[in-house]
Protein backbone atom coordinates (compact mmCIF):
# COMPACT_ATOMS: atom_id res chain seq x y z
CA UNK A 1 0.00 0.00 0.00
CA UNK A 2 1.19 3.86 -0.96
CA UNK A 3 3.04 5.07 2.41
CA UNK A 4 1.82 8.35 3.24
CA UNK A 5 3.58 10.62 5.79
CA UNK A 6 0.91 11.97 8.08
CA UNK A 7 -1.76 9.52 7.37
CA UNK A 8 -1.40 5.29 7.61
CA UNK A 9 -3.83 3.19 6.18
CA UNK A 10 -4.44 -0.21 6.90
CA UNK A 11 -6.27 -2.83 5.52
CA UNK A 12 -8.45 -5.76 7.29
CA UNK A 13 -10.37 -7.78 4.85
CA UNK A 14 -12.55 -5.41 2.87
CA UNK A 15 -12.23 -2.56 5.12
CA UNK A 16 -9.85 0.43 5.15
CA UNK A 17 -8.59 1.35 8.50
CA UNK A 18 -7.55 5.74 7.72
CA UNK A 19 -5.21 6.97 11.24
CA UNK A 20 -4.54 10.86 11.21
CA UNK A 21 -1.01 10.92 12.51
CA UNK A 22 0.02 14.45 13.57
CA UNK A 23 -0.15 13.62 17.35
CA UNK A 24 2.48 16.22 18.06
CA UNK A 25 -0.32 18.75 16.95
CA UNK A 26 -3.02 17.09 18.00
CA UNK A 27 -3.46 15.65 14.33
CA UNK A 28 -4.63 19.26 12.93
CA UNK A 29 -5.15 19.58 9.37
CA UNK A 30 -2.09 21.18 7.51
CA UNK A 31 -2.00 21.28 3.76
CA UNK A 32 -0.01 17.76 3.33
CA UNK A 33 -2.77 16.08 5.36
CA UNK A 34 -5.57 17.46 3.54
CA UNK A 35 -3.49 16.29 0.18
CA UNK A 36 -3.00 12.89 1.68
CA UNK A 37 -5.96 12.02 3.10
CA UNK A 38 -7.57 13.35 -0.61
CA UNK A 39 -5.13 10.48 -2.44
CA UNK A 40 -6.04 8.02 0.35
CA UNK A 41 -10.12 8.44 0.07
CA UNK A 42 -9.79 8.90 -3.97
CA UNK A 43 -7.66 5.27 -4.35
CA UNK A 44 -10.37 4.00 -1.67
CA UNK A 45 -13.93 4.99 -3.98
CA UNK A 46 -11.69 3.38 -6.87
CA UNK A 47 -10.67 0.15 -5.07
CA UNK A 48 -12.95 -2.82 -5.62
CA UNK A 49 -11.60 -4.86 -2.82
CA UNK A 50 -12.44 -2.26 -0.54
CA UNK A 51 -16.25 -1.95 0.54
CA UNK A 52 -16.05 0.43 3.91
CA UNK A 53 -13.67 2.45 5.67
CA UNK A 54 -12.91 4.14 9.04
CA UNK A 55 -11.65 7.15 9.55
CA UNK A 56 -9.47 7.87 12.93
CA UNK A 57 -6.88 9.69 14.64
CA UNK A 58 -3.57 8.76 16.60
CA UNK A 59 -2.76 8.93 20.21
CA UNK A 60 -5.61 8.73 23.30
CA UNK A 61 -6.40 12.59 22.62
CA UNK A 62 -7.80 13.94 19.32
CA UNK A 63 -9.39 12.76 16.27
CA UNK A 64 -8.50 16.02 14.91
CA UNK A 65 -7.79 19.66 16.81
CA UNK A 66 -9.06 21.55 13.22
CA UNK A 67 -7.22 23.17 10.52
CA UNK A 68 -3.44 23.79 11.26
CA UNK A 69 -4.04 27.52 12.59
CA UNK A 70 -0.05 27.92 11.91
CA UNK A 71 -1.19 27.65 8.30
CA UNK A 72 -4.32 29.04 8.70
CA UNK A 73 -2.59 32.53 10.06
CA UNK A 74 -0.12 32.98 7.45
CA UNK A 75 -3.49 32.57 4.55
CA UNK A 76 -4.50 35.93 2.77
CA UNK A 77 -8.04 36.25 1.20
CA UNK A 78 -6.56 34.11 -1.84
CA UNK A 79 -4.84 31.62 -0.24
CA UNK A 80 -8.10 30.92 2.15
CA UNK A 81 -10.48 30.56 -0.98
CA UNK A 82 -8.14 27.39 -2.12
CA UNK A 83 -7.80 26.21 1.39
CA UNK A 84 -11.27 25.79 1.36
CA UNK A 85 -11.78 24.82 -1.84
CA UNK A 86 -9.56 21.71 -0.99
CA UNK A 87 -11.35 21.07 2.41
CA UNK A 88 -14.76 21.08 0.65
CA UNK A 89 -13.23 18.87 -2.05
CA UNK A 90 -11.97 15.93 0.60
CA UNK A 91 -15.70 16.31 2.47
CA UNK A 92 -17.32 16.15 -0.88
CA UNK A 93 -14.88 13.03 -1.88
CA UNK A 94 -15.71 11.63 1.59
CA UNK A 95 -19.44 12.55 1.29
CA UNK A 96 -20.03 11.18 -2.23
CA UNK A 97 -17.97 8.31 -2.34
CA UNK A 98 -20.03 5.17 -3.48
CA UNK A 99 -19.12 3.05 -0.32
CA UNK A 100 -19.41 3.96 3.42
CA UNK A 101 -17.27 6.19 5.89
CA UNK A 102 -17.32 5.72 9.55
CA UNK A 103 -16.04 8.49 12.05
CA UNK A 104 -14.27 7.40 14.92
CA UNK A 105 -14.12 10.10 17.00
CA UNK A 106 -11.37 8.80 19.28
CA UNK A 107 -11.13 12.67 21.28
CA UNK A 108 -11.25 16.67 20.06
CA UNK A 109 -13.14 16.95 17.12
CA UNK A 110 -12.81 20.71 16.58
CA UNK A 111 -13.43 22.82 13.68
CA UNK A 112 -12.20 21.16 10.45
CA UNK A 113 -11.77 18.22 12.25
CA UNK A 114 -15.59 18.25 13.64
CA UNK A 115 -15.86 19.10 9.28
CA UNK A 116 -14.25 16.09 8.18
CA UNK A 117 -16.40 13.77 10.98
CA UNK A 118 -19.77 15.15 9.60
CA UNK A 119 -18.81 14.80 5.90
CA UNK A 120 -18.70 10.62 7.14
CA UNK A 121 -21.86 9.10 6.59
CA UNK A 122 -22.18 7.50 10.45
CA UNK A 123 -19.78 9.15 13.79
CA UNK A 124 -19.10 7.05 16.39
CA UNK A 125 -17.52 8.86 19.37
CA UNK A 126 -15.08 7.72 22.35
CA UNK A 127 -17.18 8.76 25.79
CA UNK A 128 -14.45 11.07 26.19
CA UNK A 129 -14.35 12.85 23.04
CA UNK A 130 -15.11 16.43 22.64
CA UNK A 131 -16.61 18.25 19.68
CA UNK A 132 -17.45 21.63 18.56
CA UNK A 133 -16.62 24.77 16.02
CA UNK A 134 -14.55 27.53 17.57
CA UNK A 135 -13.52 29.00 14.53
CA UNK A 136 -15.58 32.06 15.90
CA UNK A 137 -12.71 32.66 18.05
CA UNK A 138 -10.42 32.90 15.60
CA UNK A 139 -12.33 35.30 14.02
CA UNK A 140 -13.34 33.41 11.22
CA UNK A 141 -16.42 30.99 10.54
CA UNK A 142 -16.04 26.95 9.35
CA UNK A 143 -14.53 26.13 6.40
CA UNK A 144 -15.21 23.01 5.47
CA UNK A 145 -18.83 22.98 5.21
CA UNK A 146 -19.22 23.39 9.00
CA UNK A 147 -21.67 25.74 8.73
CA UNK A 148 -24.02 23.54 6.16
CA UNK A 149 -23.50 19.97 7.62
CA UNK A 150 -24.16 20.61 10.92
CA UNK A 151 -27.07 22.88 10.78
CA UNK A 152 -28.48 20.02 8.34
CA UNK A 153 -27.25 17.20 11.14
CA UNK A 154 -28.34 19.20 14.66
CA UNK A 155 -30.89 21.89 13.22
CA UNK A 156 -30.50 25.63 12.49
CA UNK A 157 -30.67 26.46 16.46
CA UNK A 158 -28.16 24.20 17.75
CA UNK A 159 -26.36 24.89 15.06
CA UNK A 160 -26.24 28.53 15.36
CA UNK A 161 -25.35 28.09 19.47
CA UNK A 162 -21.92 26.19 18.32
CA UNK A 163 -20.91 27.78 15.46
CA UNK A 164 -21.45 31.46 17.60
CA UNK A 165 -20.37 30.54 20.82
CA UNK A 166 -17.43 28.12 19.76
CA UNK A 167 -17.84 25.94 22.72
CA UNK A 168 -16.65 22.46 22.84
CA UNK A 169 -19.45 19.37 23.66
CA UNK A 170 -18.66 16.87 25.03
CA UNK A 171 -19.99 12.83 23.73
CA UNK A 172 -23.12 12.64 25.84
CA UNK A 173 -24.50 15.95 24.41
CA UNK A 174 -23.04 15.14 21.13
CA UNK A 175 -25.32 11.79 20.97
CA UNK A 176 -28.29 13.65 22.68
CA UNK A 177 -28.25 16.04 19.34
CA UNK A 178 -27.33 14.13 16.58
CA UNK A 179 -24.06 14.89 15.52
CA UNK A 180 -22.86 11.53 16.72
CA UNK A 181 -24.59 8.60 16.25
CA UNK A 182 -23.38 6.35 18.92
CA UNK A 183 -20.43 6.45 21.87
CA UNK A 184 -18.29 4.19 23.78
CA UNK A 185 -16.15 3.45 26.35
CA UNK A 186 -12.65 4.82 25.12
CA UNK A 187 -11.07 1.19 24.42
CA UNK A 188 -14.26 -0.52 22.76
CA UNK A 189 -14.30 2.17 20.21
CA UNK A 190 -12.27 0.96 17.33
CA UNK A 191 -13.64 -2.59 18.37
CA UNK A 192 -16.79 -1.26 17.88
CA UNK A 193 -15.78 0.33 14.51
CA UNK A 194 -15.02 -2.16 13.03
CA UNK A 195 -17.62 -4.19 13.95
CA UNK A 196 -20.19 -2.13 12.40
CA UNK A 197 -17.16 -1.31 9.43
CA UNK A 198 -17.61 -5.18 8.63
CA UNK A 199 -21.14 -5.24 8.59
CA UNK A 200 -21.79 -2.81 6.45
CA UNK A 201 -19.02 -4.62 4.19
CA UNK A 202 -21.13 -7.69 4.04
CA UNK A 203 -24.28 -5.41 2.55
CA UNK A 204 -25.35 -5.54 -1.30
CA UNK A 205 -22.59 -2.70 -2.62
CA UNK A 206 -24.80 -1.29 -5.21
CA UNK A 207 -28.00 -0.88 -2.69
CA UNK A 208 -25.06 1.17 -0.34
CA UNK A 209 -23.74 3.16 -2.90
CA UNK A 210 -27.55 3.60 -3.68
CA UNK A 211 -28.56 4.25 -0.10
CA UNK A 212 -25.98 6.73 0.14
CA UNK A 213 -26.73 9.06 -3.06
CA UNK A 214 -30.92 8.63 -2.04
CA UNK A 215 -30.15 10.26 0.96
CA UNK A 216 -26.96 12.66 0.34
CA UNK A 217 -28.83 13.96 -2.81
CA UNK A 218 -32.42 13.92 -1.42
CA UNK A 219 -31.06 15.78 1.65
CA UNK A 220 -30.64 19.05 -1.14
CA UNK A 221 -34.18 18.54 -2.50
CA UNK A 222 -37.82 19.11 -1.58
CA UNK A 223 -39.57 16.30 -0.10
CA UNK A 224 -41.82 15.10 -3.56
CA UNK A 225 -38.25 15.70 -5.41
CA UNK A 226 -36.39 13.38 -2.60
CA UNK A 227 -39.11 10.99 -3.12
CA UNK A 228 -39.50 10.87 -6.75
CA UNK A 229 -35.08 9.99 -6.99
CA UNK A 230 -35.94 7.47 -4.41
CA UNK A 231 -38.18 5.64 -7.09
CA UNK A 232 -35.88 5.94 -9.41
CA UNK A 233 -33.06 4.69 -7.43
CA UNK A 234 -35.55 1.98 -6.04
CA UNK A 235 -36.30 1.08 -9.49
CA UNK A 236 -33.11 0.49 -11.21
CA UNK A 237 -32.00 -1.90 -8.39
CA UNK A 238 -34.41 -4.58 -9.98
CA UNK A 239 -31.83 -5.16 -12.77
CA UNK A 240 -29.19 -6.03 -10.45
CA UNK A 241 -27.87 -9.49 -9.95
CA UNK A 242 -27.94 -9.27 -6.02
CA UNK A 243 -31.57 -7.95 -6.19
CA UNK A 244 -32.13 -11.48 -7.00
CA UNK A 245 -30.01 -13.46 -5.02
CA UNK A 246 -31.40 -11.50 -1.98
CA UNK A 247 -34.82 -12.01 -2.78
CA UNK A 248 -34.02 -15.69 -3.37
CA UNK A 249 -31.46 -16.11 -0.44
CA UNK A 250 -34.61 -15.10 1.95
CA UNK A 251 -36.58 -17.40 0.59
CA UNK A 252 -34.19 -20.18 0.32
CA UNK A 253 -33.91 -19.65 3.91
CA UNK A 254 -30.17 -19.38 3.33
CA UNK A 255 -27.02 -16.13 3.72
CA UNK A 256 -27.18 -13.90 0.54
CA UNK A 257 -23.78 -14.03 -1.46
CA UNK A 258 -23.67 -10.57 -3.01
CA UNK A 259 -21.42 -10.18 -5.59
CA UNK A 260 -21.39 -6.19 -6.22
CA UNK A 261 -23.48 -6.58 -9.28
N1 LIG B 1 -3.47 23.73 14.76
C1 LIG B 1 -2.15 23.66 15.03
N2 LIG B 1 -1.65 23.14 16.18
C2 LIG B 1 -2.53 22.71 17.10
C3 LIG B 1 -3.92 22.78 16.88
C4 LIG B 1 -4.39 23.31 15.64
N3 LIG B 1 -5.70 23.36 15.33
N4 LIG B 1 -4.54 22.29 17.98
C5 LIG B 1 -3.56 21.92 18.83
N5 LIG B 1 -2.36 22.17 18.31
C6 LIG B 1 -1.06 21.93 18.91
C7 LIG B 1 -0.77 22.93 20.03
O1 LIG B 1 -0.27 24.12 19.49
C8 LIG B 1 0.27 22.18 20.82
O2 LIG B 1 1.51 22.26 20.16
P1 LIG B 1 2.88 22.51 21.00
O3 LIG B 1 2.67 23.77 21.77
O4 LIG B 1 2.98 21.29 21.89
O5 LIG B 1 3.93 22.58 19.94
C9 LIG B 1 -0.18 20.74 20.73
O6 LIG B 1 -1.04 20.68 19.58
C10 LIG B 1 -0.99 20.28 21.93
O7 LIG B 1 -2.05 21.21 22.12
P2 LIG B 1 -2.31 21.93 23.55
O8 LIG B 1 -1.06 22.04 24.31
O9 LIG B 1 -3.08 23.16 23.27
O10 LIG B 1 -3.22 20.83 24.23
P3 LIG B 1 -4.35 21.07 25.34
O11 LIG B 1 -4.73 19.73 25.82
O12 LIG B 1 -3.91 22.10 26.34
O13 LIG B 1 -5.58 21.69 24.54
C11 LIG B 1 -7.15 21.85 22.69
C12 LIG B 1 -6.24 20.93 23.57
C13 LIG B 1 -7.71 21.01 21.55
C14 LIG B 1 -8.29 22.38 23.55
C15 LIG B 1 -6.29 23.03 22.19
O14 LIG B 1 -5.12 22.49 21.56
C16 LIG B 1 -7.01 23.88 21.19
O15 LIG B 1 -7.86 24.69 21.53
N6 LIG B 1 -6.63 23.72 19.91
C17 LIG B 1 -7.18 24.54 18.84
C18 LIG B 1 -8.56 24.12 18.55
C19 LIG B 1 -9.17 24.96 17.47
O16 LIG B 1 -9.38 26.18 17.61
N7 LIG B 1 -9.52 24.32 16.38
C20 LIG B 1 -10.15 24.93 15.30
C21 LIG B 1 -9.11 25.38 14.37
S1 LIG B 1 -9.83 26.43 13.16
C22 LIG B 1 -10.75 27.46 6.06
C23 LIG B 1 -11.14 26.18 6.11
C24 LIG B 1 -11.30 25.56 7.29
C25 LIG B 1 -11.07 26.20 8.47
C26 LIG B 1 -10.70 27.51 8.42
C27 LIG B 1 -10.56 28.14 7.24
N8 LIG B 1 -10.55 28.10 4.84
C28 LIG B 1 -11.72 28.58 4.21
C29 LIG B 1 -9.38 28.91 4.70
C30 LIG B 1 -11.14 25.54 9.70
C31 LIG B 1 -10.66 26.15 10.78
C32 LIG B 1 -10.36 25.43 11.97
O17 LIG B 1 -10.45 24.22 12.06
Amino acid sequence: MTEYKNVLTEKKDNVLIVTIQREKALNALNDETVAELQQVFDAFSADADLRCAILTGAGPKAFVAGADITELSKLDVAGAVETAARGLKLAATIQNSPKPVIAAINGFALGGGCEIAMACDIRIASEKARLGQPEINLGIIPGYGGTQRLSRLVGRGKAMQMILGGDMINAAEAYRVGLVDEIYPPEELMDKAMEMATALAGKPPVAVTATKKAINDGLNMTLDDGCNLEKDIFSKLFATDDQTEGMAAFMERRKANFTGK
